[in-house]
């Protein structure tokens, strides 16, 4: 089923708790957690607590969900005071995406350089 938990799934099992992260933020359908390789000295990764793949199986299937993503991407922006961020979501292998459970990367605190890699 769309947005079941899935049993391979590490960004599940963190939604689960049996995985640890540093969390800091919580909603009824989100979780926000510090990258545990940041890049950035913001950098936080938002997830549904919902699985879907990536940022269009999202949308698709529940638009309210990926707009409470990007509202969550504001608050974690607004907590660490930052006037300036990026939020990205890597979709696909070719694009530097490893972990199939959608999450909204947030960077900031530092200059972005702009195209990325
Ligand atoms: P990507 O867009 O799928 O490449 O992002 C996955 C991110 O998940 C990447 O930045 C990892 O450092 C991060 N991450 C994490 O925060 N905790 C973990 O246990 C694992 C990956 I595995």
């Amino acid at each position: 089923m769309p947005g079941e938990p899935q049993d391979d799934c590490l960004f599940c099992k963190i939604v689960e708790g049996h995985v640890p992260a540093t969390i800091v933020r919580e909603t009824e359908t989100t979780v926000a957690f510090r990258d545990i390789n940041p890049q950035a000295p913001t950098h936080v990764l938002v997830i549904p607590r919902a699985h879907y793949e990536n940022a269009a199986a999202l949308a698709a299937a529940e638009p309210d969900l990926a707009a409470d993503v990007l509202r969550e991407a504001k608050a974690v922006a607004d907590e660490d005071k930052l006037d300036s961020y990026r939020v990205v979501f890597n979709t696909g292998p070719g694009a530097g995406q490893t972990v199939f459970h959608v999450h909204a990367h947030v960077l900031g605190g530092r200059g972005l350089q702009w195209p990325p890699g």
